[in-house]
């Protein structure tokens, strides 16, 4: 088996053996050359949802328009002060997301840019934004700001089933934004969500075009069934999926950013996670800040679960470590940039 060139077929037969042998070898593999290209480190994000409003209608999402749940857009003070406690604690970066809400793409779009113009600047710590399909000319402002990193997950490259899970979307404008912001310049992130419906198939797709396209970051996130939703009731899928699919990403892009989400199952999804692959812990949100999270909106939040102490604690009994940011800056600018 060529271990870093997996062709479709071969992607699709990990993803369907149901040998342990097969992901145990996966894994280790993936742990392999995760430690050859950065040792004992991890790096982790701090999550900064700063407006739950949105104008679309994705049918996994709680966030969704028509879910008639409570909604908050924090100020460009209290975004500043989570992502400063976030810095303190030792993160590396700050995700900036929101639903996509148009004030804060137009009328409030100065707050954004500032947001982001201060977290870069002046406490000099790299942003990354996911406020969903922008126009390129905000793309550009963002970027302009100081904005490194555009996440934009298509969650899957079947166009058919794009169109059942994105209600209402256009697939094209949605990969364009990504494309525009990396060829202006940007890092970007692609993102597919497991046990939506999509085959083995779709996913080895997913994972090549993610190649394909350029993307430095590359996420799976198992769908989480979200109340009020029309996936309400849908079953979540057996995580089994989603670690093979952080190991075949590692495998095939040994120098990618490639998270573990503590968005899915909490703190306590990290450890199979790293195991897998993952070389970054996302989500990582400040403890009673009233944040959302996305997947599990509220899940270890206020208790304080998702945080740098109980990652590091974590990490420490693997052997593994939180990098710093200057570790991280020079990772972004002399792997990921080159
Ligand atoms: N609104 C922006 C957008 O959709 O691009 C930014 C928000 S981004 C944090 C939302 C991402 O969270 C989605 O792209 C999806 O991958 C993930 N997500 C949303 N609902 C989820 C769910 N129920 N289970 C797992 N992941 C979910
Ligand atoms: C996460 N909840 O990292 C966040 C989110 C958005 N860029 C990321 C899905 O798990
Ligand atoms: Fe809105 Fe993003 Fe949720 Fe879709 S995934 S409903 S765009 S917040």
């Amino acid at each position: 088996m060529d271990k870093n060139n997996f062709s479709r077929d071969e992607i699709v037969r990990i993803l369907d053996s149901e040998d342990p042998a097969v992901s145990d070898e996966l894994f280790q593999n993936a742990r392999r050359i995760r430690s050859k290209i950065q040792g004992d480190k991890i790096f982790a994000y701090g999550f900064v949802y700063f407006s739950t409003y949105c104008r679309n209608n994705c049918n996994f999402c709680y966030f969704r328009r028509d879910n008639g749940i409570e909604r908050y857009r924090k100020s460009e003070e209290e975004a500043l002060a989570y992502a400063k406690a976030l810095i303190d604690s030792g993160v590396d970066l700050i995700d900036l997301t929101t639903g996509e809400d148009p004030l804060y793409h137009q009328e409030a779009f100065a707050t954004f840019a500032n947001i982001v113009r201060t977290i870069k600047q002046d406490y000099g710590t790299p942003v990354m934004v996911s406020p969903g399909v922008v126009s390129h000319e905000v793309i550009d402002k963002l970027r302009e700001a100081g904005a490194d990193w555009y996440a934009l997950y298509q969650e899957t490259h079947n166009r058919d089933l794009f169109g059942k899970l994105r209600i209402g979307q256009d697939y094209d404008e949605r990969m364009n934004a990504k494309l525009y912001a990396r060829d202006s310049g940007m890092l970007i992130e692609e993102g597919l969500l497991a046990g939506v419906g999509e085959t083995s198939e779709d996913v080895a797709d997913s994972l090549l075009t993610m190649g394909e396209i350029g993307a430095r970051q590359c996420r799976v996130m198992s769908f989480v069934p979200q109340e009020g939703s029309p996936m309400e009731h849908s079953e979540t899928p057996d995580r089994s999926r989603e670690l093979k699919i952080i190991g075949l990403m590692r495998s095939l892009y040994p120098e990618a950013l490639i998270p573990a989400s503590l968005d899915v199952d909490g703190i306590s999804g990290l450890k199979d996670r790293i195991d897998a692959g993952a070389n970054l812990i996302t989500s990582i949100i400040p403890p009673m800040s009233g944040l959302m999270g996305v997947a599990h909106s509220v899940m270890d939040v206020d208790t304080g679960g998702r945080t740098i102490e109980e990652a590091s604690r974590i990490l420490g009994e693997m052997g593994l470590r939180i990098a710093t940011r200057r570790e991280y800056i020079d990772y972004m600018n002399e792997v990921l940039r080159k």
